[in-house]
């Protein structure tokens, strides 16, 4: 075996994985938990989904636990979606559940994968693509984390998407680029209030969804676009909200698309 060979082992696949993520059904920015549950409910149902996440790492704020105590906790509402993911948890009373995070992190990766989402690592969205007549958000622009980084001048590459779904936590990241560089639609981001737990986690999982045409909001990235308030190491909201965005994707493309033309 020659070094050479490892080269071309590595570049051919890579290649040819590039060249299908041009193009995707529904394109997740974000491995976080709300980016993963909704990344395995719609690639279960035969979507190609991809999920593009900045950090070389799943889990997005799963991992510190409750300040950096390796427990979080999931409110019993969201006991089905833990099923689904086959995630073991403890009573902690006040219809609370304690889970392990390295446990969450990596049953939401699995499920997500195994399910036929394609996760990028180190991939950074910089940008979005739209169009006019009718206006809507088509896709993102991306680059490799660490060239985002240098801050290089370098150009980004496409890809086009039929549903783009925000799911980058507080900082609700492509919704602001959205704002601020597609004023047509008309989004402004409101930033998250301080801290309500039950009420943020409500109003998370039911205000999940579609915000313009081609683009969706789900986790965190929910509270700082309508203002919602944060809720700390609780992630039930989280699970049920990325459930929630893969329902409404799913709707909207079997309504609009007629079989056979996903990508
Ligand atoms: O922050 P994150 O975990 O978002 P979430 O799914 O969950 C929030 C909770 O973790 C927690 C909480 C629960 O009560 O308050 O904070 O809403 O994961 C977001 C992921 O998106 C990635 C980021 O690295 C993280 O892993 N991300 C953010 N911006 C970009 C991005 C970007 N521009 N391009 C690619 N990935």
């Amino acid at each position: 075996m020659r070094e050479a060979e490892i080269t071309r082992a590595i570049v051919r696949a890579a290649l040819k994985d590039l060249d299908e993520l041009a193009e995707v059904d529904v394109l997740i920015v974000g491995a976080g938990p709300s980016g993963l549950t909704a990344a395995y409910y719609l690639a279960r149902e035969g979507l190609k989904v991809a999920v593009f996440e900045r950090r070389f790492s799943f889990g997005g704020g799963i991992g510190p636990g409750g300040n950096m105590l390796p427990r979080v906790v999931v409110q019993e509402e969201a006991l089905g979606v833990l099923s689904d993911f086959g995630v073991r948890r403890v009573e902690g009373g006040s219809g609370l559940y304690v889970v392990d995070p390295a446990e969450l992190i990596a049953k939401l990766a699995f499920r997500a994968i195994e399910a036929g989402a394609r996760v990028l690592l180190g991939a950074h969205v910089s940008d979005v693509i739209y169009r006019k007549e009718p206006l809507r958000i088509t896709g993102v622009m991306w680059v490799w984390s660490p060239i985002e980084l240098s801050q290089s001048h370098v150009d980004p590459i496409y890809t086009e998407s039929k549903a783009l779904v925000d799911a980058t936590g507080h900082g609700a990241e492509v919704l602001s680029i959205v704002a601020r560089k597609v004023p047509e639609l008309g989004l402004s981001v409101r930033g998250e209030r301080s801290a309500y737990a039950e009420l943020s986690e409500k109003l998370v999982s039911e205000r999940s969804g579609r915000v313009a045409p081609g683009l969706y909001v789900t986790g965190m990235a929910t509270a700082a676009y309508y203002g919602f308030p944060r809720m700390g190491p609780i992630f039930g909201g989280m699970l049920l909200s990325g459930k929630k965005v893969a329902e409404e994707v799913l709707r909207d493309l079997r309504a609009t698309l007629p079989q056979g033309q996903l990508a």
